[in-house]
């Protein structure tokens, strides 16, 4: 396979004007019509006069050029590319392909689901529909002619605004749409379904109206008012935010099932997996209806961070999604609307940063926000791009500040409104905007791995002066040796005795934010009157780890009494896993275990203050996942860490009964089910304590669970019952074919049905292959499929790394077959194993031998090889 570098991009030698595109849709052989209009691009070479055009699993029909029909000396057909040399100044190109939707299980391109048509473009699918130039920073006006069985297909679909449909001959008809504005290929989109919607007109800020819809299967109507009512507050949200309004007369969301990602940004007409389009309370959990919020939003934020102003090439990723994740982020945090709420969200991020993109920047697939080179696209859809890159956007605000960074938001739309630009241009828009130097701020940009700060402070009574000093160091990331110091902002508040903050400065300010721009620099305080214990990094200013040597007392002081929720958390993180390592040591050298009641009573306090809201409780009583404890770890031993999680939550369990009791009892929620963040925190510290009290069963416990399982009024209480019973190892046979008969119309709970087996440490590999024979599994469909192998390979540790190596060779038969149907889904369960070095000397070599056994295989994707390979690199 061929790796494309960042460095290597040139300007397209040939622009496109118009596109005009007619599609007869038929699921064994779709015929598509182009006629593209070009000219040379000012910008290329003069003398370089090829047009370039991608193709993949198209097969070429017919092609003219102004008017005259090509034949094949005139032209050259690569493995992925149609190459026309020496070409006019001014180009009409007709091509005519065709492509069997039907047989591509890719989910890329064109294809069906659920005998429907559907398209997923981002980032090179488009040319699995026609020859085109297939590139970002190849923007046009497209025109779309949809030509289908009517009966089949009676709603038509695509970008932009319906300018004509009708009836045609032998029971087809047609819909003629024009989107008005330039757009990348990968923003084309097109529909050809059975579908209904739910429709609304709305009005936009300045008075125009648009048609709102939201199109799903029948059946299904009954669960799209929260993604209307999540699109609406979009819309409005970014109106009032950032003064950015819809610019089209429609806009559309459809919901498939069968989809790669969670959803896609088309313009005008989004496309969902139905994972974030459908819910109601009895289907859908808590968890379920915020992902709808923040994708919904996601989308639509992308018409301006991602369609209006698009990327230059694919290394630019994160310019769109890094902004767009940013953006949904601050939406989902003001749809709350409180200082702990937000706190709520934002230790929600920490917590998939370190899950998810800490251990990526320490892996063999590390790589910057920027990356430098790639072999497959696809595999860079990344936690780096995503949500580090939304942390280097949230950087940005936190140095500059909030007005500061809205005027370089406002500028970057002045400067780049319809072009496809870099990540460079963004830094370029906030530094005119605020007046400042931000080159070193391009470090993490370019720059792979997570910074350690490491801070250290001195008090100096005489001179009522605190001193902290601060030092920044980052690990070595493939291909990066070396690495320069960040530009990286670190908020700082200092708690006296009392537990309150201290004034930092002449304004009074209890929280600063301090820039560490060196390898190490000193900061000073004055006139602090005692020995303070700093609060660092608050809100989590900075995606770094920070490194000070905390006694157990500062932690308690911190957990008890910091201003800032989310390092109050953070203290409490840091005291459980503290407590997890040395019983995970405790473990592997058949110690006794035991658990300090210091840190039991932190627990209980925080539990039945009822001065805290119930989400805040919840996340703060939340002990660090097995995964979690496993990056701490020289040499991870997953089962030691089952063993001591499970421990640890017992004693808890055992310890705080009556609390947690309480606690059940106390956040019931009665009456109508509603989503909204005071409820669903309720409901999530009540099923927490629920969860801890099965993790000491007994039949009063037991019995609690199973009557909420069969009394629940809605999918989060009734799942997480369930789950909790499952976990503790009770017989749960008949609860689950229950769950399964009334659910098993509903995709979405079937898929929840096999993640919560897949997920819990009593399902081993033996159970999982059963699972794989029940009639409603299939590997075709990514939800599916994730819902019960991905669960087992990254959600149940101890069962997936069985010592036997079982769980590795499940895992590599099965990244083989998905690699077969679809190469997207099998590299991403393909990078299940990336961290296999740091684990046990005995279980490197059943992980070695399962990834060679991959690598072995005859007809690897692309997709697959890169991350295979770097794996074992
Ligand atoms: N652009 C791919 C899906 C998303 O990030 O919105
Ligand atoms: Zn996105």
């Amino acid at each position: 396979p061929q790796t494309i570098y960042r460095k290597d991009y040139t300007p397209p030698s040939y622009l496109v004007e118009t596109v005009e595109l007619g599609f007869d849709l038929d699921p064994a052989r779709t015929i598509v019509a182009n006629r593209i209009t070009l000219r040379h691009n000012p910008e290329a070479a003069q003398d370089h006069r090829d047009i370039v055009l991608h193709g993949e699993d198209i097969e070429l029909v017919a092609l003219r050029l102004n008017g005259t029909e090509l034949n094949p000396g005139q032209y050259i057909v690569g493995t992925s590319t149609l190459t026309i040399k020496k070409a006019p100044l001014n180009v009409v190109l007709e091509i005519e392909t065709t492509c069997a939707p039907e047989q591509n299980t890719t989910l890329s391109g064109l294809y069906v689901s659920n005998n429907s048509f559907y398209t997923q473009c981002e980032a090179e699918g488009f040319r699995r529909i026609t020859y085109f130039p297939d590139r970002p920073d190849v923007m046009a006006k497209f025109t779309v002619m949809l030509r289908a069985d009517k009966q089949k297909y009676p709603v038509l679909l695509s970008n932009g605004n319906l300018v004509e449909e009708g009836d045609l001959d032998n029971g087809r008809h047609y819909a003629k749409w024009e989107d008005p504005f330039k757009k990348p290929s990968y923003l084309f989109a097109l529909v050809a379904a059975r579908l209904v919607c739910q429709e609304e007109t709305f009005r936009l800020a300045d008075g125009r109206n648009a048609l709102l819809q939201v199109w799903v299967e029948e059946g299904n109507l009954d669960k799209t008012d929260y993604a209307m009512q999540s699109l609406k507050n979009s819309i409005r949200w970014d109106e009032e935010r950032w003064g950015l309004e819809l610019d089209l007369d429609r806009f559309m969301i459809v919901a498939v099932g069968d989809f790669n990602m969670g959803a896609m940004e088309n313009k005008g007409l989004n496309i969902f997996n139905t994972k974030f389009v459908l819910a109601n309370p009895a289907t859908a959990t808590d968890v379920d209806f915020a992902g709808i919020e923040a994708v919904v939003g996601h989308e639509y934020f992308h018409n301006w961070t991602g369609n209006r102003v698009t990327c230059r090439d694919w290394f630019q990723l994160s310019l769109k999604e890094g902004l767009t994740v940013f953006r949904d982020q601050e939406f989902s945090a003001d749809m709350i609307g409180t200082d702990s709420g937000r706190a709520v969200t934002r230790i929600d991020q920490v917590r998939t940063l370190r899950q998810a993109q800490f251990p990526e920047d320490a892996g063999p697939m590390a790589h910057p926000v920027r990356p430098d080179s790639f072999v497959e696209i696809n595999n860079f859809y990344t936690v780096t791009v995503y949500e580090k890159g939304a942390e280097v956007v949230r950087m940005y605000q936190t140095l500059l500040g909030r007005d500061a960074f809205r005027k370089g938001m406002d500028l970057y739309f002045e400067r780049h409104d319809g072009q496809a630009v870099t990540c460079d241009d963004f830094r370029a828009a906030m530094a005119s905007a605020a007046g400042r130097d931000l080159a070193q701020f391009e470090r993490w940009y370019s720059q792979a791995g997570t910074p350690i700060v490491t801070a250290s402070g001195t008090y100096d009574e005489e001179a009522q002066r605190y001193t902290l000093t601060l030092a920044q160091r980052c690990p070595p990331t493939p291909g990066q040796a070396e690495k320069l110091p960040f530009h990286i902002p670190v908020a700082v508040g200092l708690l006296d005795a009392k537990g309150r903050d201290l004034a930092l400065n002449g304004e009074g300010d209890t929280t600063v934010v301090l820039e560490l721009t060196e390898a190490e620099q000193t900061f000073t305080f004055d006139a602090i009157a005692e020995l303070p214990v700093p609060s660092l990094l608050r809100d989590f200013s900075a995606p770094v780890v920070l490194e000070y040597p905390y006694t157990d007392e500062e932690l308690l002081h911190l957990f008890r009494h910091d201003s800032d929720p989310v390092n109050r958390w953070e203290a409490g993180q840091r005291l459980a896993m503290a407590r997890l390592l040395r019983l995970t040591a405790a473990v592997q050298n058949g110690e006794k275990l035991e658990l300090d009641y210091t840190f039991i009573a932190a627990q209980r306090a925080l539990l039945v203050d009822e001065t805290l809201e119930a989400a805040f409780r919840e996340q703060a009583l939340i002990l660090p996942s097995e995964s979690l404890i496993a990056d701490q770890m020289e040499a991870v031993d997953p089962q030691a860490i089952h063993t001591a999680r499970r421990f640890m939550r017992e004693t808890i369990a055992k310890v705080l009964r009556n609390e947690l009791q309480n606690a059940v009892a106390a956040n019931a929620t009665p009456g109508p089910y509603s989503p909204d963040a005071v409820s669903a925190g309720k409901r999530g510290l009540k099923n927490l304590a629920l969860s801890y009290l099965l993790a000491a069963p007994d039949d009063f416990t037991l019995d609690l669970a199973t009557r909420q399982v069969a009394e629940a009024t809605n999918m989060t209480d009734r799942a997480a019952a369930l789950v909790a019973l499952i976990h503790s190892g009770a017989d749960v046979e008949a609860q689950l074919q229950s769950f399964y008969d009334e659910f098993k119309g509903e995709a979405l709970v079937v898929d929840k049905w096999f993640a919560m087996q897949a997920s819990a440490p009593t399902t081993d590999v033996a159970r999982i292959r059963e699972l794989m024979t029940h009639p409603a599994f299939t590997l075709k469909t990514p939800n599916r499929a994730r819902s019960l192998i991905f669960n087992f390979t990254n959600a149940n540790p101890s069962q997936f790394h069985a010592p036997d190596g079982s769980g590795y060779e499940f895992w590599a038969e099965h990244v083989i077959k998905l690699d077969a149907l679809n190469p997207q889904v099998a590299a991403r369960l393909a990078r299940s194993m990336d961290r296999w070095r740091r684990y046990l000397p005995d279980l490197q070599p059943h992980m070695r031998r399962a990834l060679e056994t991959v690598a072995a295989a005859p007809k690897l994707s692309n997709d697959v090889m890169e991350v295979i390979s770097k794996a074992l690199a």
